[in-house]
């Protein structure tokens, strides 16, 4: 991401020494002098941020409308967030969808939660990628009453094609053109209250919502050593740091990073780019769609140390395990819809 002018810098030279401490912890997590080298980075950086005081908050650009070329040269290419509001404001999703319809409709149908490690805000059951099983239905009621059971990362219109009619998959074609290979779609349902913590992923993705109020927070990798990600290997980075808990030892100076806000209203249409840092809080019930897409650009420029360290210290999948799985179309570890989302065109 190009970062805003108002938005703190690292050093070059600070943010190269973390991403080799970063890349070789991969391989030596227990060596001592790897560990020190790599805290005594993270403390330099810590100084350096709280310089500049406590952390700003800056908004994401809204904008009323969007070309596909407008979209390319001043977000994807550059890997800037925007809000593309009420884009989808006509679209049969927000108009239509509701819990009561959802229930209605399909009730019945068995729904998974996800748990996996860093991206639940509950501890995860060891070795289950999915905390739960129970009917859409009942699901659906705790939601609408205060319950904290949060669907994230659900391949429920995969589950339900019929719900992909409710997109305008000309638009989510066309924004990206042919830079942005597929489109796959996650489904997030929650209540008020209900949140996802710090994440990120090498797929970019637009996330149209639907119903409610989501106020989500971006951290630019700029800050990486921060939140200095556990070296997991995973196809997704995690990172403990908590922006409602910005002073906590374990992560010093994040509260001296600055991050991006942006609150979404329904229909509104919010870019993603690749490595992008986020977590969400629910504001009220909401429902969401992840639509991501590949873009190898993106996953190439965004974050180089986050890159490499996918391609080379990658496992559970590896890197190349990731592309298999994401070229095949009948994997069973699609039940929890996060491994291998389903590609839908190409
Ligand atoms: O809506 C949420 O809670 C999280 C969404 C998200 O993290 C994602 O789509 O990657």
């Amino acid at each position: 991401m190009r970062l805003p002018a108002e938005m703190r810098r690292v050093p070059a030279s600070e943010r190269g020494a973390f991403a080799m401490w970063f890349l070789l912890s991969h391989y030596f997590p227990e060596n001592r002098l790897v560990k020190a080298r790599q805290l005594a980075v993270r403390q330099r950086v810590a100084a350096h941020v709280r310089r500049a005081g406590r952390g700003r908050v800056i908004q994401v650009q809204r904008v009323e409308s969007l070309s596909p070329e407008q979209f390319r040269r001043q977000y994807l290419f550059s890997g800037t967030p925007v809000i593309i509001s009420r884009a989808a404001i006509d679209w049969p999703c927000t108009k239509n969808w509701s819990f009561d319809g959802f229930s209605k409709l399909y009730g019945d149908l068995a729904i998974k939660l996800v748990n996996q490690k860093g991206l639940c805000d509950d501890e995860p059951i060891d070795g289950q990628e999915f905390s739960e099983e129970l009917p859409l239905r009942d699901f659906l009621a705790q939601v609408t009453t205060g319950g904290m059971k949060y669907m994230r990362f659900s391949p429920l219109l995969e589950m339900i094609p019929e719900l992909l009619k409710d997109f305008d998959q000309k638009y989510l074609k066309e924004m990206p053109g042919p830079l942005g290979l597929g489109t796959t779609f996650q489904a997030f349902i929650g209540g008020a209250g209900t949140f996802t913590p710090l994440h990120n992923s090498p797929t970019p993705f637009f996330f149209v919502n639907a119903m409610g109020v989501k106020r989500w927070a971006f951290v630019p990798n700029e800050y990486l050593a921060v939140l200095n990600p556990p070296p997991e290997g995973r196809g997704y980075n995690y990172s403990t740091a908590d922006v409602n808990n910005p002073d906590d030892p374990a992560h010093p100076g994040f509260e001296s990073v600055d991050r991006l806000e942006a609150v979404l209203e329904p229909g509104d249409v919010l870019y993603v780019p690749s490595w992008m840092w986020h977590c969400v809080q629910n504001e009220s019930p909401t429902i969401g769609v992840r639509c991501g897409f590949l873009y190898p650009g993106g996953m190439l420029t965004e974050s180089q140390t986050l890159f490499l360290a996918r391609v080379f210290a990658g496992k559970n999948p590896t890197f190349l395990q990731g592309i298999l799985n994401t070229l095949r179309g009948d994997l069973p570890s699609r039940e929890t819809g996060l491994l291998a989302p389903k590609i839908f065109r190409w």
